[in-house]
């Protein structure tokens, strides 16, 4: 079943219809009651919400990670608001994953298995800018990556791109957290790329401070709406997005180490 669910995927992601390009994607399968998922808020916070939420009987979270090109990478990776074709990105990215959720969770039901989205968890709260499910640690849960510095998850294919999750009551031999960072800082004290391009500071060695990651990203808002636009309506007036710290880094598209 995992090999069906993973050609699914990939089938899926290479014919949806969009002006964006994806790389393969990546498919891993985290154990729902698991030692990393069933102490997710003690890693996280207590308000996570846990995959028995989403489905009584889980079973298994199912992640994907969807890799962007190395064209809508580097083409995001000068300095100034986030390039028209990241913004599209964006939003066409956002409506895959929503849709390929939703085909996997009837997929696995045409099969008999129970299967849903963990959608009533995933929005964020202005006021805290942290949502109740992490479609990052469901996919560092199974295997896909470690966090790094930039606090991206990073995975072999790099961390320029989105997540998404899905959970279900279909039992997998499950795939296991990695062991090794893949983040040259954290492993080697080295690089520190995306701390140095953060046009706010929000990123430092330390910690991270997603207020201020958050300014910038209203800040490109306003920049972003000075300059004409032809993108066909594909991206709303209220985007604010920056991603510089995923774009054009040693980690972006592959694993530095
Ligand atoms: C709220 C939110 C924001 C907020 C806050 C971001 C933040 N880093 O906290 C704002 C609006 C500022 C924002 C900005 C961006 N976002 Co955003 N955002 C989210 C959202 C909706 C929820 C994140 C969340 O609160 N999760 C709950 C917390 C608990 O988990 P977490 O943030 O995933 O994990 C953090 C902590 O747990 C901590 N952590 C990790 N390990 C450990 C261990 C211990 C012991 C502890 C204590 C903590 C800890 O570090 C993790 C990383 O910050 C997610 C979608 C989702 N539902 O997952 C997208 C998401 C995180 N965003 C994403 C993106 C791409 C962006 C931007 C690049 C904007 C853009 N598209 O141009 C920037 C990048 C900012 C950055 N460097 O992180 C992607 C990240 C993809 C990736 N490759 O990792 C996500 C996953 C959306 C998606 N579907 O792909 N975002
Ligand atoms: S740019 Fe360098 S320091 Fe930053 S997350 Fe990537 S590997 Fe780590
Ligand atoms: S998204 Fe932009 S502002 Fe936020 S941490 Fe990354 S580089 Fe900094």
């Amino acid at each position: 079943m995992k090999d069906a669910i993973t050609s699914f995927v990939k089938e899926y992601v290479d014919k949806y219809p969009a002006e964006t390009e994806w790389r393969t994607p990546l498919v891993g399968f985290a154990e729902a009651n698991g030692e990393y998922l069933s102490k997710i808020r003690q890693i996280t916070d207590a308000n996570h919400a846990e995959p028995r939420q989403v489905i009584p009987d889980a079973e298994t979270v199912i992640a994907f990670f969807l890799p962007f090109t190395e064209e809508l990478c580097m083409g995001n990776a000068k300095p100034g608001a986030e390039s028209q074709a990241w913004a599209v990105a964006y939003e066409e990215t956002n409506n895959l994953i929503k849709d390929l959720s939703c085909a996997i969770v009837e997929f696995l039901k045409k099969q008999g298995w129970h299967a849903a989205l963990p959608d009533p968890y995933t929005n964020y709260e202005e006021e805290v800018l942290r949502s109740r499910w992490s479609h990052r640690h469901m996919a560092a849960a199974a295997g896909l990556g470690t966090f790094g510095i930039n606090q991206m998850l990073i995975t072999k294919e790099g961390c320029c791109g989105r997540y998404g999750s899905v959970v279900t009551n279909l039992p997998v031999e499950w795939d296991k957290p990695l062991q090794r960072e893949l983040c040259l800082y954290k492993r080697l004290g080295t690089c520190l790329r995306c701390a140095s391009v953060c046009p706010t500071g929000a990123l430092r060695p330390d910690g991270y401070d997603r207020f201020l990651c958050n300014e910038a990203l209203c800040r490109n808002e306003e920049l972003y709406n000075q300059e004409p636009h032809v993108y066909k309506g594909l991206v709303p007036q209220d985007t604010d997005l920056c991603g510089k710290c995923s774009s054009g880094m040693p980690c972006s598209l592959r694993a530095p180490i």
